[in-house]
């Protein structure tokens, strides 16, 4: 397909399918209410209390009377204190928080096999083929609303629609308890009117550019030439274009867990040069990286392996503090080990780089 006769609505853009994504509301302050209802009408904030950590720590989540003053995820517990002193801190329980996620999962599992948790409290559903036979994505929707109230006591939000871009921003209009629907004949008025930054993935660096284009929701998308996104923007422009035209063709993938993400080659001519490694290790961070956004992992142990020309091999290991995801911080912890274990002017047949210690539930503060 040559990029500059871009015609997306001849793209193929598949509507048989039914995506639900499911949202827990405010999961962990919910848990925590759950399990000592008195918190319940009053402000309930999921973070150390300033005052036992000398204003460090961050706010994973708050109850919903707690966001009408202000919280929010990822705001310093003091900045939270401020703003709402009489909340109740809790300092959260990660491991109940991932044994009610596994029992939510449970309850999907009744619908569908086709899950794809996406983080603890979030998952997509592909239901077009489903346990029950149904042939209404909405009833199932409400059934596991349902399930999950009744057997859990706890609310969650979902979204429907053909594909799982359209559920996601779906599962967040209506919160909490919220069903939103998007049928196919409305999607592309829907996403013209939406905000920039939902279509996920932008990031901040990404939105001021945009905004510099005066591109805040997604009609102005449709102004520019879609040469002229990708040469801004690359893979992301692409991305855009498709979504804003409502296409999204990607798969619900089960989650299977990976124990390392990496790639490996053998040169020939052998790899002599410190330049030639260091290209080596870049071009296999750049793939890594890949890997692990489209899975959204972060990873914190760094794997090199060499095998130089007389077939001798080593593996050498690197375990990091902080989960990482960004090709350039893999690259960095790569090339450290390199330089720290690498055999001068031995040529190399064979590089390979990997990320393991993968993990989907990051929390802020553990990122880099
Ligand atoms: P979210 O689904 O983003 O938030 P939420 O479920 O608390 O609230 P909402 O009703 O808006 O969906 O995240 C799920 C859980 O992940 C959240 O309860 C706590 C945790 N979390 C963090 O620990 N740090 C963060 O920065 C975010 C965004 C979430
Ligand atoms: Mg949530």
């Amino acid at each position: 397909m040559e990029i500059g006769v871009l015609n997306f609505d001849e793209v193929h853009n598949d509507l048989t399918r039914k995506i639900i994504h499911v949202d827990m509301d405010a999961f962990f302050a919910s848990v925590e209410i759950r399990d000592n209802p008195k918190l319940a009408n009053k402000p309930v904030i999921i973070a150390k209390h300033p005052n036992l950590t000398h204003g460090r720590g961050v706010v994973s989540t708050c109850n919903y009377i707690a966001r009408s003053f202000g919280v929010h995820s990822a705001m310093s517990a003091k900045q939270a204190y401020e703003l709402c002193p009489n909340g109740v801190f809790l300092p959260g329980n990660y491991t109940k928080y991932q044994s009610v996620s596994n029992q939510i999962k449970q309850i999907f599992s009744r619908y569908t096999d086709k899950i794809e948790m996406l983080s603890i409290d979030e998952a997509f559903l592909d239901v077009t083929t489903n346990f029950i036979h149904s042939k209404s994505a909405i009833y199932i929707a409400k059934c596991i609303q349902r399930d999950i109230k009744k057997e859990l006591n706890l609310t969650c939000s979902a979204g429907v629609s053909y594909n799982k871009f359209l559920a996601k921003v779906a599962s967040d209009m209506k919160k909490p308890a919220g069903l939103t629907v998007i049928l196919p004949e409305e999607a592309k008025e829907f996403l013209k009117n939406l905000p920039i930054k939902k279509f996920y993935g932008v990031g901040r660096k990404s939105l001021e550019k945009l905004k510099m284009l005066n591109i805040e929701k997604g009609e102005d998308l449709l102004h520019y030439n879609a040469l002229e996104l990708i040469n801004q923007f690359g893979r992301l422009g692409f991305m855009m274009l498709q979504r804003v035209h409502g296409i999204d063709n990607s798969k619900v993938q089960p989650n299977r867990q990976r124990k390392s993400i990496g790639k490996e080659s053998t040169y020939y001519p052998e790899l002599v040069t410190i330049e030639d490694v260091t290209i080596a290790i870049r071009n296999h961070c750049y793939k890594i990286e890949d890997s692990l956004n489209k899975r959204q992992l972060y990873g914190n142990l760094i794997t090199l392996k060499l095998r130089y020309s007389n077939f001798e091999t080593k593996t050498h290991q690197k375990k990091i503090d902080k989960y990482i995801n960004q090709s350039e911080d893999i690259f960095q912890e790569a090339i450290d080990l390199y330089e720290e274990f690498g055999i001068i002017d031995a040529p190399i047949r064979l590089l390979g780089v990997s990320i393991s210690g993968l993990s989907k539930n990051i929390k802020i503060e553990q990122l880099v």
